[in-house]
């Protein structure tokens, strides 16, 4: 039987409308960047999935550690029937961790990945007939509002994996302030953030001995030139990645291994040889640093669960 989910397409045109300018206003600054949201294309997103399988890339199974331990805990705090809203939700695999204990009304998934949403949210409704699933394609950096037709009494947002991290803190305050205004009062974010630790352990998990970060850092190039008809070898660069401790963030890179040029819709981006690409941070927060964050956009903290090891933080918050 064709499982039922009901995509909300609305945000598309301009999701794909903004994407080049983008690009092009961070390949021409001083120094280069990239929104990390250009690493998910469809070879992006699996090679993400293989990140999170790395046995250096402790986030995911710790959360999910945690998500499968605290399920019932989480439930308590945060009530059944709500609308759970998963940002960013990729493989939509966490939520899964707490769907029984929680019992939603209803799930929306959204991502900027389209066939790896509706892939995902096809699945879970296959598995989960009980459940009613809807999806969505949006830009989480863009104003969002939620779509029509989804039951349920409260809107829960679930943003699980760290994702907040891929923000700076500045961003971050600034989307969990407008995530806070299309909550009403007694909704909720459960939110997962990766906190600060030896650096020795995050140097790793960004730096696989398999490679597969570092595939994942140089598919930015290769999308370039698949989607975006840029003129670049990606041979040609290398993966950097490293904790920046003043900043309490991982920092990805592409570095130049000579000097070059990229050509991008009509640009000529030159590269000197060391010159580098900043692809993506990472940043990491303690627990009250985090909780301080969110209270200025907006969300008081309700309850939090952490590993034994305080490597990664679940939080629950209330509008
Ligand atoms: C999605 N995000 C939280 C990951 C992170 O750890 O910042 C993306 C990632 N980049 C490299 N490895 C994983």
């Amino acid at each position: 039987m064709e499982s039922a989910v009901r995509f909300h397409d609305h945000h598309l045109p301009e999701v794909a409308g903004s994407l080049h300018e983008e690009l092009l206003t961070g390949l021409t600054a001083t120094p280069k960047y990239a929104s990390p949201k250009f690493f998910y294309d469809r070879r992006g997103s699996e090679l993400f999935d293989a990140i999170c399988e790395q046995p250096e890339y402790y986030p995911t199974r710790t959360e999910e550690a945690i998500l499968r331990a605290a399920a019932a805990d989480i439930a308590e705090v945060v009530g059944r029937d709500a609308t759970l809203i998963e940002l960013g939700s990729g493989a939509s695999r966490k939520v899964r961790l707490l769907l029984e204990a929680l019992h939603p009304a209803c799930y929306l998934g959204v991502d900027i990945s389209r066939e790896f949403l509706l892939e995902s949210t096809h699945r879970l409704a296959a598995d989960y007939p009980w459940l009613e699933v809807h999806a969505a394609c949006a830009d989480l950096t863009h104003p969002m509002r939620w779509p029509d037709g989804l039951s349920g009494e409260r809107p829960v947002a679930f943003f699980p994996g760290s994702s907040i991290g891929n923000f700076t803190p500045e961003e971050a305050e600034s989307f969990l302030r407008g995530l806070s205004q299309l909550l009403p009062t007694g909704g909720g974010l459960l939110i997962g953030v990766d906190l600060i630790k030896d650096r020795a352990i995050l140097d790793a998990a960004y730096n696989d001995a398999a490679g597969v970060t570092a595939a994942f850092n140089l598919n930015l190039l290769e999308r370039l030139r698949r989607e975006f008809e840029a003129e670049v070898e990606p041979q040609a660069f290398r993966h950097r990645a490293f904790y920046n401790e003043l900043d309490s963030r991982i920092e990805m890179h592409l570095v130049s291994l000579y000097d070059q040029a990229m050509h991008l819709a009509g640009e000529r981006i030159e590269f000197t040889a060391g010159e580098s690409l900043h692809t993506e941070n990472s940043y990491k927060y303690s627990i009250t640093g985090f909780c301080e964050l969110a209270g200025r956009a907006g969300f008081e903290p309700r309850a939090h669960w952490t590993d034994r090891d305080a490597l990664f933080c679940i939080l629950y918050l209330e509008r």
